[in-house]
């Protein structure tokens, strides 16, 4: 159980008086909102340290972050966790970890990506967060997830799921496990750019949803948040989550395949809105490549799904039994829409 005063206490010297409030719809963090006479003041936040299994990852790449925004002169809104009266991010109770952060004021978050103009707003963000960082020194960053957007790697593991996982619902699957099967090809060009120096390794947020950006009351961006995957990656990484979680009317949540479909003034938006702050970062290779990303990303989280429910949905929470099985044939549909609409 959170004791919150043991928690602030090592913040703050003198004990400040705050509400607190279950905050946001996360699935990973426990996540409160502290305020004051109403007034939002700090997002106290319980790290899950399941699925964040080395916290300490997290602390040293932020730690970086933070001492690069503190000694260089970029321009950059980025809202890090307070340090602690020791100087940490994070703060070790026992065997959990919190940490506190400053509300942003006049922000807010939203949950779909209703507008093309909202799409440009976010992959601007994301954009200038990453070219943000070009000078920072990217060996220093640690994997908070090991093979986090690893493609070989996440074959690999389906693979094994192929051979270790549950009969019944490999049977069930056979179509879907097919189709995976039938566009390998899309891991073998994975391959090439891994191997290519052509494509470089930056600073990469490998979380792109549109509610990990504030906007404000002008549904103008403000700043990125959501930090903990924070580490070195490839540009198809953030392209690739946005174009598959702002390019569809229907998430990967949605059942009724009518409404999982590209809506293409969206992808222009989003590489146009990311363009104006990395176009003079990204090699000319690179650019050539940012229709592949949302292949890459859509064909890998259909890999995740489909491999959680032939292991009998060890990993994604779900609300119902066949629901990694829905959302596996929910991302192929969206694949195949999107090779039909971008070239
Ligand atoms: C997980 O729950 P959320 O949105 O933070 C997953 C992402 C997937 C996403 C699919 C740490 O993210 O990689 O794209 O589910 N994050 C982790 O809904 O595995
Ligand atoms: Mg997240």
């Amino acid at each position: 159980m959170m004791n919150q005063q043991e928690i602030l206490s090592n913040y703050f010297k003198d004990d400040p008086v705050l509400d607190s409030h279950i905050f946001g719809n996360g699935l990973i963090h426990k996540t409160y909102i502290l305020s004051k006479e109403n007034i939002p003041a700090f997002i106290l936040q319980q790290v899950n340290t399941n699925v964040f299994k080395w916290p300490d990852a997290i602390e040293n790449n932020l730690q970086l972050l933070k001492a690069y925004l503190d000694e260089s002169n970029v321009d950059l809104l980025l809202p890090l966790p307070l340090q602690n009266l020791a100087g940490s991010l994070h703060t070790y109770i026992n065997n959990d970890v919190f940490r506190v952060t400053k509300y942003v004021e006049g922000s807010h978050a939203i949950d779909t990506c209703l507008q093309p103009e909202q799409a440009y707003e976010a992959a601007f963000q994301f954009g200038q967060f990453t070219s943000s960082f070009a000078g920072l020194d990217i060996s220093r960053l640690k994997a908070t997830i090991p093979d986090f957007h690893n493609l070989t790697f996440r074959w690999k593991q389906f693979e094994q799921a192929l051979a270790n996982g549950n009969p019944t619902r490999i049977q069930q699957a056979s179509k879907e496990i097919n189709t995976i099967l039938d566009n390998k090809s899309i891991v073998t060009k994975y391959e090439h750019i891994c191997n290519s120096e052509q494509f470089k390794q930056r600073v990469t947020h490998h979380d792109t949803k549109i509610s990990n950006v504030l906007f404000d009351q002008n549904e103008k961006g403000i700043c990125v948040i959501d930090l903990d995957t924070v580490m070195c990656g490839l540009h198809i990484s953030d392209l690739g989550d946005m174009f598959r979680t702002y390019l569809s009317p229907g998430n990967e949540e949605e059942t009724d395949l009518e409404k999982v479909f590209v809506r293409s003034s969206f992808y222009a938006a989003i590489v146009d809105g990311y363009l104006a702050k990395m176009s003079g970062q990204l090699t000319a290779d690179e650019k050539a490549m940012i229709p592949f990303a949302g292949e890459f990303l859509i064909y890998m989280q259909a890999l995740r799904f489909l491999t959680d429910f032939l292991n009998d949905d060890i990993y994604y929470g779900i609300s119902y039994e066949m629901n990694n099985f829905n959302r596996t044939i929910n991302q192929l549909h969206l694949l195949a829409s999107y090779r039909q609409s971008i070239k």
